[in-house]
């Protein structure tokens, strides 16, 4: 592959926004070019306006690994352009080849110094939330290596959060339910997300003070998928957290 790392942000940043699938990036690419590419498809999307919101944890549950053969935490960034309100419509034709997942959301009530291995993120959290992730790699056959899928954003397409719920509720194996259509078609509990999805969260303060995310005061964390990601298809998607709560999404044609 010819292209140089200067330009792959350019390249992956076409890929979305043109809806074209590229091929995955060559496997030489270190985690640091990786994440360096990464963020410079934020760079490009906000330079045209759009607003960080959050953070989002991937294949922290073996469900996503063996999905798509990664082993290892990634970290991408949210954006309110990806956010789509509980219940509300989204076009399908604006992604390549949608995926759906359940997630559970955690908000961060004050500034974490990444820095500081002491770190309190656990007690900055003022409110969860279940909610599904619309993923879409842009790669083609959503097939990838892990440089190749941090470079690309961790594949963050959409997000949709459901009502928030107070810190303390407990999130310790909690039944997760993804529905299409009235329809059970994918199932997990929050025990699968590296044994509690608080975990998650602990994870990601390393991950950031390595790689450069800053975690706000307000931010969203998505704690990676507790089942299996599956196709995005026309129709009415649910994710249920037992306990926690449900969120609403429609894919609509066109
Ligand atoms: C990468 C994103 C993984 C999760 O929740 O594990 C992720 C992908 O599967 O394309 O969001
Ligand atoms: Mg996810």
């Amino acid at each position: 592959m010819s292209t140089t790392i200067e330009r792959i942000p350019d390249h992956l940043d076409a890929a979305q926004r043109e809806r074209r699938p590229i091929d995955a990036l060559p496997d030489t690419l270190t985690l640091d070019d990786a994440y360096w590419i990464q963020h410079g498809v934020l760079g490009r999307r906000t330079s045209r306006g759009e607003r960080p919101v959050g953070i989002k944890l991937g294949f922290t549950s073996r469900a996503k690994m063996a999905q798509m053969g990664v082993s290892e935490i990634v970290v991408g960034q949210l954006t309110d352009a990806m956010r789509i309100p509980d219940g509300g419509a989204v076009a399908l034709s604006g992604f390549i080849h949608p995926r759906i997942e359940p997630e559970i959301a955690f908000r961060l009530a004050w500034d974490i110094d990444v820095a500081d291995p002491h770190a309190d993120i656990e007690g900055a959290v003022d409110a969860v939330a279940p909610a599904l992730e619309i993923i879409d790699s842009r790669y083609r056959d959503f097939r990838f290596t892990l440089p190749s899928v941090i470079a690309d954003n961790t594949s963050a397409a959409g997000f949709v959060l459901g009502p928030w719920r107070p810190p303390g509720i407990d999130l310790a194996n909690r039944a997760v339910r993804l529905e299409v259509n009235g329809a059970a078609v994918a199932h997990g509990t929050t025990a699968a997300i590296l044994g509690h999805p608080m975990r998650a969260l602990h994870a990601l303060v390393p991950v950031a003070r390595a790689r450069g995310f800053r975690l706000h005061a307000g931010q969203i964390v998505l704690a990676g998928a507790a089942s299996a990601a599956v196709a995005f298809q026309p129709g009415r998607v649910s994710a249920i957290v037992a306990g926690v709560g449900r969120v609403d999404l429609r894919g609509v044609d066109g």
